[in-house]
């Protein structure tokens, strides 16, 4: 890399993702948490990354952050930031860092290794009482390697290994409620659709120790099959007709940060992609659409706050 283009690097906002160079796919929703995310983080950080499309980020030696980047392997980004973090509490226990040198430990995964193949790992650190922040981008899918299904898939969804007229045949895991249950630090969902709401839920969980943990709903305009200018639009859907909801876990409760109210039908949100196609053509699927339609509903009848 060239001298001039280190010295462009050298000079812009410290907290601002250097992205211009990165090989992700236009619109991607992922990317467009991380960025905000980061812009709260700010550059002491150091991120401890599974694979994923966000290993594309880093090519070796260079990432567009201006903290460190450790690269795991898909079971493993918690247990990489367990010893990230140990070494950086011996390097301030000896004096060999001050606390302002202090670097925050980053797990950033998709929901493929955040929802099952991490899980295991995620758990154990949360009982340890890890001090780190995990970023789960849910792009609903084995995003990287073509769109398989994985445990955050949601219902009748076509991936590329539910190609049958129904599409996914399972549930998407609640993993809110499963970290929620490890009673961590902190638990939210957030979008980059809700940059506020992002931003205030980022400056919460950079204030607290222990283990954080955030999941970003993630439009991926490859995966789930729309036009790449319509990501925000599809994000703030997915808010607007609850099916993705804006929560927080903290001291035991569980609080929701936007109830969107009156809810647009959920079918505005599916229509938009085409990994929901068949429910609409050749002929629409009434029971199906009936079905996610009265989960989401179901899930709304329960929430006071
Ligand atoms: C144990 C293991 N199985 C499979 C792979 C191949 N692989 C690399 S990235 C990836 C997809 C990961 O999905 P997700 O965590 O959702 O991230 P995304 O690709 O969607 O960003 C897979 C299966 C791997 N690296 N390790
Ligand atoms: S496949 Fe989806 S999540 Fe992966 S880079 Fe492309 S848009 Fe982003
Ligand atoms: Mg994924």
């Amino acid at each position: 890399m060239s001298e001039t283009i280190f010295k462009r690097m050298r000079d812009l906002p410290s907290t601002h993702l250097l992205g211009s160079g990165t090989p992700m796919c236009a619109g991607c929703g992922g990317l467009e948490a991380i960025h905000e995310i980061y812009d709260v983080l700010g550059p002491n950080t150091v991120f401890v990354n599974a694979a994923g499309c966000m290993t594309l980020l880093a090519v070796y030696p260079f990432t567009p952050f201006r903290g460190s980047w450790l690269y795991s392997a898909m079971a493993s980004a918690p247990a990489g930031a367990q010893g990230i973090r140990d070494a950086l509490d011996i390097l301030l226990k000896k004096g060999r860092m001050t606390p302002d040198e202090d670097l925050q430990t980053v797990v950033l995964t998709g929901d493929g290794a955040a929802y099952g193949i991490g899980l295991s790992a995620t758990s154990g650190a949360i009982d340890r009482g890890l001090d780190f922040l995990y970023v789960c981008y849910d792009n609903e899918g084995y995003g990287n390697t073509g769109q398989q299904y994985s445990e955050g898939t949601p219902h009748a969804a076509r991936t590329s290994t539910s190609k049958g007229s129904r599409g996914y045949p399972g549930y998407k895991k609640d993993l809110f409620t499963i970290w929620a249950s490890h009673e961590p630090a902190y638990v939210a969902t957030v979008i980059g659709a809700e940059p506020l709401d992002l931003a205030r839920k980022i400056e919460t969980a950079k204030s607290m120790t222990g283990p954080r943990l955030i999941i970003a709903l993630a439009p991926c305009p490859t995966g789930w099959d729309y036009d790449p200018r319509d990501s925000a639009e599809i994000g703030r859907l997915a808010v607007r007709s609850g099916v993705w909801p804006l929560k927080e876990y903290r001291d035991g409760k569980i609080m929701h940060t936007k109830i969107p109210h009156p809810r647009c039908p959920v079918e505005d949100y599916l229509c938009r992609q085409g990994r929901f196609r068949h429910l609409f053509e050749p002929e629409r699927k009434e029971d199906l659409l009936r079905e996610i339609q009265a989960r989401v509903d179901a899930y709304w009848e329960g929430v006071s706050d």
